[in-house]
């Protein structure tokens, strides 16, 4: 099964949610109860402007959580690269 491909709105969202995640916000302190994946209400602790639907995108199979794998796809952008807004440290 292909994971469900990302339209543009949700990408602007993960953009944005990257870009938060990326100001020190890292998968072991969201995960509060630390049963491995990361719930909605544990994103949106972190990231307030989340909503359910880039939630649901990012958990590809549809688990309910974020294991660290799709965790990852938030913090790293999707291929291509083109937009290189995020410096490096
Ligand atoms: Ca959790
Ligand atoms: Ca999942």
């Amino acid at each position: 099964m292909k994971a469900t491909l990302l339209s543009a709105t949700t990408l602007l969202g993960l953009a944005f949610a990257g870009s938060a995640v990326a100001q020190g916000v890292d998968f072991a302190s969201l995960d509060a109860d630390m049963n491995g994946e990361i719930s909605f209400e544990e994103l949106q602790a972190a990231l307030p402007n989340i909503v359910e639907e880039d939630f649901s995108v990012l958990d590809v199979d549809g688990s309910g959580g974020l294991s660290e794998d799709e965790f990852a796809t938030l913090v790293t952008p999707p291929s291509g690269g083109a937009d290189t807004t995020t410096s490096p440290q």
